[in-house]
Parts: structure tokens; C-alpha cells; sequence
């Protein structure tokens, strides 16, 4: 495959760019070999700098659930640019947006907008603490929650895959009031509380965890959690930065049946366009300024660009059948692909909801981040590399993991598990 023309922007780029990305997740040092340059992407596929194409699963991790440049999205957002690309002030489609995320997610009665995944958790924390007036706070081993500080401290995503699950640079004071504990553990949640009690401001927890890989929350691990901070007084948030959109409209809390006190949004909610979210209880976001002592802004918070792609994106979600159909096509990769791997004889453990999902190369289910790292990292990168070859683009690492858009097609999956089949050849 030639990758002339990557090869070069990365050179450039890495003498300007901290190792040539803006993000250390697109960095392919888990796998090996130097980032593909994207130069455009329609529907379920992306081109790179050279021209080739490729299947993609990555969908920007995860905002594209409609598929690249979206015919509805792109219109909306360029009618909205047409008119101007930030006021700082209110727009009609803020409260649009907002509209649209708390008719969907249960626990959502006010909502504050802001730029990133990270900014919702951060100051969903900083929410936390004001409201109880407490300190500590429990996140999971191999929980990734954005790059605020209290949270990067054994983070999955790419630290874990970079090998650096607690940041550098985090002051002391911050880590020692962070407390992780193992996920679907509900024992450990319940001693750490006995530790603490009284203490604890806010459980922080990927209801559906993305970034040690899809790890799916044990049958009454939610529920456990959510009793044990009502009890405490704690405040529990669910995360679903990921999940928010993905695996419903009504997210994994709605699946499982069980209601935070606050929820966090990213990624789909802004529909490719830089948007994060927080929000909950009404008396919780009281708290917020201007309404209460807890501070938070943003210059382009509720962007209209950004609030175009999130609305134009959120309606088209809501049309009937579409989750059926992610579901539909989701099923048919992981009985694919589960296919593929017994007939080359290796072990796979494909952890799934609708249309999320990881493949573990190892033969034992995965059920926290201690089984995630027990996988064959490196027979990962082999497949990885492979993959690439066969056309089909997916995370490079196995600590994250695969979107399936409604611009996927049932052609594009049996493509995908005859080129994974392919690949496993060279693993
Ligand atoms: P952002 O700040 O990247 O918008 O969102 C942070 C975040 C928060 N919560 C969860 C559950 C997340 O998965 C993320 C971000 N996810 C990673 C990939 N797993 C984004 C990719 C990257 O960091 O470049």
C-alpha cells in the first residue's frame, strides 16, 4: 500500500506537533508504524493521503453514527455557518439541542453545553464537590473520562495503551483524593464506601466501558452502584460520552435501567462538531453559575456550527428502526468475526453492545481492565496491520473500540469479516 504522502505529512508534522498528533490516541505506538494522514471520508468509508480506502470503524471515535458527511448534517451546519460562526451569546439552537438531549436521557433535567468530553467530566466533578461539599471521588481501573486532572490516574484509552495509565504532572493532592477500584467489582465498591464514608462527592463510571475496550457492566453492577451512593449521599455519574446515543437514545441508562444523578455526553451529541455535555438532577445544576457558587464557561460553548451538527444529528437518530438496524449489523460482525477466528483457531473474546464492540485476542472473557491486559497486544497489531492491507480501518489499539455507522452496509461487513479473515493470516 503506498503511504508516500502520509509518511511525509508526518514527518512535517512531527516537528511541530508533540509526535505529529493532536491527540496521543491517533499516535500507532501500541501497533507499530506512523499514523495514515486522512484527506476525506463519505458515509462508511475514509480515504488517506494516497488515495486509499478504507472501511471505517473508528467514525472518529464514535461521533459518526450517521457516517461521514452526512447530507442532512453538512447542510445544517453550512446554512449555519452562512450566518455567521459564533456570537457568544444564546441561540435558538442551544435550546434545540438541549430540547432534544433531556426528551432523550432520563436522568437529564438541565443541561449545560460544552466544547469536549473532557470539559463535561471535568465539571460534572467540580459539580459534585460543590454540591456535597465533599472531596473524594471513585473512578475505575482503566476508566478513561477525558484529561482532566482528578481523572487521569489509572486511565484506559491511550494511556493504557501508551503505557502510562497515570499521568505525569498530576498534582499529589488531586491523585490521593481519587480512589479507583476495579470495575464490576461490586465488593470493592462497597468496602472503599465503608472506608469512606461520608466522604465520597461522586462515583464517576463508564456505564458501558469503552476504553479498556467494551467491557460490559456485570447483571446488577449498576444497580449496586447507584444504591450505594444514594445510601452514602454520594452522587453517582454516568459517563456516556460514549455510550450517550450509541447504544439508544436513552443511552446505557436506559437499557439498564438505572438513573444517575448526573450524565455526561460527548461525541455524538456534537455530531462530529467539538460539543460535550453535563447534566441531571435540576436541583444539582442549581449549583451552576449563574444560578449557584459552581463555575463553569466557555467561549464557544453552544456553538451554533457545533449545535447545528448535534440537532441535525439527534433527529435523524430519532427516526424509527435505526438502532434496530446498528443492532442488526452489529450481530452480523460479531458472529462474523467470532467465525473467523475459530476457523484460524484463535482466540477471540468480542465484547458487543448494538453497535459497539471489541475484539480481545485472548481465549478468556473480559470483564475489567486486569482481563483486558491479559489480551495478546502484539498478535493485535500484527491483525491490526493486516486489517489495513484488506482495506478495513479500525482503533490502533485493542483498549478501544469499533463503531459501526447506519451508513454501513451489510456488504461492508461481509467485506470486513472476509478481510479479517485475511489478516488473521499473518497473525
Ligand atoms: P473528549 O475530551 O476526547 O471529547 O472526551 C473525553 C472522553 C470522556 N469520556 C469517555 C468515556 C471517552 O471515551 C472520552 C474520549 N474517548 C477517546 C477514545 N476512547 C477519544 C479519543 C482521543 O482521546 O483522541
Amino acid at each position: 500500500m503506498n503511504t508516500a504522502n502520509s509518511q511525509e505529512l508526518f514527518q512535517r508534522a512531527k516537528e511541530l506537533i508533540p509526535g505529529g498528533v493532536n491527540s496521543p490516541a491517533r499516535s500507532w505506538g501500541s501497533v507499530g508504524g506512523n499514523p495514515l494522514f486522512i484527506s476525506r471520508a463519505a458515509g462508511s468509508r475514509i480515504w488517506d493521503a494516497d488515495g486509499n480506502e478504507f472501511i471505517d470503524y473508528v467514525c472518529s471515535w464514535g461521533p459518526m453514527i450517521l457516517g461521514h458527511a452526512h447530507p442532512d448534517v453538512v447542510a445544517a451546519v453550512t446554512r449555519a455557518a452562512e450566518k455567521g460562526t459564533s456570537y457568544g451569546a444564546p441561540t435558538e439552537s442551544e435550546v434545540r439541542l438541549a430540547e432534544l438531549v433531556i426528551d432523550s436521557v432520563p436522568s437529564i433535567e438541565v443541561v449545560r453545553f460544552v466544547n469536549s468530553g473532557t470539559e463535561a467530566t471535568m465539571s460534572a466533578l467540580r459539580l459534585a464537590r460543590a454540591f456535597t461539599g465533599r472531596s473524594k471521588i471513585v473512578k475505575f481501573d482503566g476508566g478513561y473520562h477525558g484529561h482532566g486532572d482528578a481523572l487521569l490516574v489509572k486511565a484506559g484509552s491511550g494511556l493504557a495503551s501508551t503505557g502510562i495509565p497515570t499521568s505525569a504532572g498530576i498534582h499529589p493532592g488531586l491523585a490521593q483524593d481519587t480512589i479507583v477500584l476495579p470495575y464490576n467489582d461490586s465488593e470493592a465498591l462497597e468496602k472503599a464506601f465503608a472506608a469512606h464514608a461520608g466522604e465520597i462527592a461522586a462515583v464517576i463510571v463508564e456505564p458501558i466501558a469503552g476504553n479498556m475496550g467494551v467491557v460490559l457492566p456485570e447483571p446488577g453492577y449498576l444497580g449496586a452502584l447507584r444504591q450505594v451512593t444514594a445510601q452514602d449521599g454520594a452522587l453517582l455519574i454516568f459517563d456516556e460520552v460514549i455510550s450517550g446515543f450509541r447504544v439508544g437514545l436513552d443511552g446505557a441508562q436506559g437499557i439498564y435501567g438505572v438513573t444517575p444523578d448526573l450524565t455526561c455526553l460527548g461525541k455524538i451529541v456534537g455530531g462530529g462538531l467539538p460539543v460535550g455535555a453535563y447534566g441531571g438532577r435540576r436541583d444539582i445544576m442549581q449549583t451552576v453559575a449563574p444560578l449557584g457558587p459552581m463555575y463553569q464557561a466557555g467561549t464557544l460553548s453552544g456553538n451554533p456550527l457545533a449545535m447545528a451538527a448535534g440537532v441535525a444529528t439527534l433527529e435523524r437518530l430519532r427516526e424509527p428502526g435505526v438502532y434496530d438496524e446498528l443492532e442488526r449489523l452489529g450481530a452480523l460482525l460479531q458472529a462474523g468475526l467470532r467465525r473467523v477466528f475459530n476457523d484460524a483457531e484463535v482466540p477471540v473474546t468480542i465484547n458487543r453492545v448494538g453497535s459497539l464492540l471489541t475484539a480481545f485476542f485472548t481465549g478468556s472473557p473480559v470483564k475489567d481492565m486486569a482481563d483486558a491486559s491479559a489480551g495478546d497486544h502484539d498478535a493485535f497489531g500484527r491483525w491490526f496491520h493486516g486489517l489495513l492491507a484488506n482495506g478495513i480501518y479500525i482503533a490502533p489499539s485493542d483498549y478501544e473500540a469499533w463503531f459501526i455507522s447506519t451508513a454501513h452496509t451489510e456488504s461492508d461487513i461481509q467485506a470486513t469479516i472476509d478481510g479479517a479473515a485475511e489478516a488473521l493470516k499473518s497473525v
